[in-house]
């Protein structure tokens, strides 16, 4: 049972925290995901912990893109499984694409807890743990290399969320498009990135996958200019503009 009142003025903040341990004590967020998920934190407090105009922007131009896509693959990592398994695999269904578990921190037995989480959540295929199908991707030294050569390797669009830094480059040179949550918009990936969805992904999951529903039934014309019309450099810099006044406010009011 949890320990937080929901009365708590940071109740969601802390309730995000809860599943994050939770999936660490189930085995399937490294301990250094923790880290992550408080670097994070500190960037979403800095963005108002609301997903605002730019964020939906980039929301839209990723569901675009993810539409006009002919194999597109969602990367998955112990943070992701913990914090929204079933948007995710909802999601997947939703734009066709592939399941693919993909570790930093690379261990067998984290990895078999994703797979299973995510199978819990309705997932029939999951791709990244049969060694016979592995190869690796170029440019990159970290364990995150080793992919499936029928999921992320053969990909057109591949969506990294929570990404530590090395692999958005990597896939770039590849040929891939790559779309990614980042609360940081300095992060590397945030830079690298083709469409950078600069949300908590507890809070911009749903909107992709309603904004996918709700561009479904556009033509290939009409997708293609909402990604051609987005500028994802001009979307980070209004995301530090954005923190930059929340931080002027705040000032202000001290
Ligand atoms: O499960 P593994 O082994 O693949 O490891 C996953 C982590 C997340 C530990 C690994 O990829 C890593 O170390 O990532 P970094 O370098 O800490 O980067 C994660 C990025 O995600 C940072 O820029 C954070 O600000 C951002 N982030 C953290 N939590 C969230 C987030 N972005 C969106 N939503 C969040 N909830």
């Amino acid at each position: 049972m949890s320990l937080i009142p929901k009365s708590h003025p940071r109740a969601k903040s802390l309730f995000i925290r809860e599943k994050l341990i939770h999936g660490f004590d189930q085995g399937l967020v490294a301990k250094e995901g923790l880290l992550a998920q408080g670097r994070g934190e500190a960037f979403d407090y800095l963005l108002g912990e609301k997903t605002g105009k730019t964020a939906k922007n980039a929301i839209r131009a990723a569901a675009a893109q993810l539409l006009l896509a002919e194999l597109p693959v969602i990367s998955v990592n112990g943070n992701v499984a913990a914090l929204c398994p079933k948007q995710i695999v909802r999601l997947s269904k939703q734009i066709k694409a592939k399941l693919e578990v993909n570790l930093f921190y690379a261990n067998e037995t984290r990895k078999k807890a994703v797979v299973s989480t995510l199978k819990k959540n309705g997932a029939k295929e999951i791709l990244g743990v049969n060694p016979k199908n592995s190869t690796k991707l170029s440019g990159i030294d970290s364990s995150r290399r080793i992919v499936d050569k029928n999921g992320i390797f053969a990909a057109d669009v591949v969506v990294v969320p929570l990404e530590d830094g090395d692999r958005t480059m990597a896939l770039r040179k590849a040929g891939k498009l790559v779309i990614t949550f980042d609360l940081n918009p300095l992060s590397r990936t945030s830079q690298t990135a083709t469409i950078t969805i600069v949300d908590n992904i507890t809070r911009a999951i749903d909107l992709l996958i309603t904004e996918t529903k709700k561009l479904s039934d556009k033509n290939r014309k009409v997708l293609q200019k909402i990604v051609d019309d987005f500028d994802n450099k001009q979307n980070l810099s209004e995301n530090i503009i954005q923190i930059k006044n929340n931080l002027t406010r705040r000032a202000k009011i001290a």
